[in-house]
C-alpha cells in the first residue's frame, strides 16, 4: 500500500499546529503509521534554510523574489527526497504543516507568476500531489491578535520577518488561499477556523476518517 499525504495550510495563527497535535493523537489512538513534518524546516538543511528565510534581516538588503522562492524550493526538494517520498513508499500517513499551496499563496501574492510556480512544481514535485489539503480559514485580524499574545508569552519569543507584515498582506494571503481552494475543491477542504480547537478537531476528523478508510487505513 502506498502512503497518504495530508497537508495543512492557512494564514499565520490559523491553528494548523494545534490541529496537527489533535490529529496525531487520533492517529496514535488508532495505531496508524504516521509522520509529521513541516516546510520550511523538515530536514537539517531545511532548518538552516528556515532560519535564513524567517529571521528578520539586519543588513537592509532586499532579497529578490526569485531568490526567496528558490530557497523555499530548495527546502522542499530536500524534504521530498529525504523525508516525504520515502515515507510515502513505506505506506505511512504524512502530515505536513505547509506545502506547495503556501508558496502559491505567499510568493504568488508578491508577484511570482503561475507559470513559474507551475514550472517549479513540475521540476520538484513531478506528479506528487497531496491526497488531501486542509485549509484553515479565518479572519487575519483575529488570528494575528491570537498569535501575538500567544508568542509573546513564550520565554524564547522571537519575532519573525513575516510577523511584521501588514494586516493587508495576510488578507491577501487568505484570499489567494481561498482562490486556490476554489480551483481544486476535490483536494482542498476549507475548514472554518474560528470555532473552538476541539470543535474544529471534530470536524477535521470526521472529514479525514472516511478518506483514510477508503485509502486502506483501517480505523479499528
Ligand atoms: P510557519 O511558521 O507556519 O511554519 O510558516 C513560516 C512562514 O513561511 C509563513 N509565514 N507567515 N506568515 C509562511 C512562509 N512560507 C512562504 O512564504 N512560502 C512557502 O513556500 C512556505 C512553505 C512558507
Amino acid at each position: 500500500m502506498s502512503g497518504f499525504l495530508i497537508t495543512l495550510e492557512g494564514i499565520e495563527g490559523s491553528g494548523k499546529t494545534t490541529q496537527l497535535d489533535f490529529l496525531t493523537d487520533q492517529l496514535s489512538k488508532f495505531g496508524l503509521p504516521y509522520i509529521c513534518s513541516k516546510e520550511p524546516g523538515g530536514t537539517d538543511l531545511g532548518k538552516e534554510l528556515r532560519s535564513l528565510l524567517l529571521t528578520p534581516r539586519t543588513s537592509g538588503e532586499k532579497w529578490c523574489l526569485d531568490a526567496e522562492l528558490l530557497l523555499f524550493y530548495a527546502d522542499r526538494a530536500q524534504h521530498l527526497e529525504t523525508v516525504v517520498r520515502p515515507a510515502l513508499r513505506s505506506g505511512q500517513i504524512i502530515l505536513l504543516d505547509r506545502f506547495e499551496d503556501s508558496t502559491r499563496a505567499y510568493q504568488g501574492i508578491q508577484g511570482v507568476s503561475e507559470k513559474t510556480l507551475d514550472t517549479l512544481r513540475q521540476i520538484v514535485l513531478k506528479d506528487l500531489r497531496p491526497d488531501l489539503t486542509l485549509l484553515f480559514d479565518a479572519d487575519p485580524e483575529k488570528m494575528l491578535i491570537r498569535v501575538n499574545s500567544r508568542n509573546r508569552e513564550k520565554p524564547d519569543f522571537a519575532e519573525t520577518r513575516f510577523d511584521r507584515e501588514e494586516l493587508c498582506f495576510h488578507r491577501n494571503v487568505r484570499e489567494r488561499f481561498l482562490e486556490i481552494a476554489s480551483r481544486e475543491p476535490e483536494r482542498i477542504c476549507v475548514i472554518p477556523a474560528d470555532e473552538s480547537p476541539e470543535s474544529i478537531a471534530g470536524n477535521v476528523w470526521s472529514l479525514i476518517a472516511p478518506k483514510l478508510n477508503a485509502a486502506g487505513f483501517l480505523l479499528r
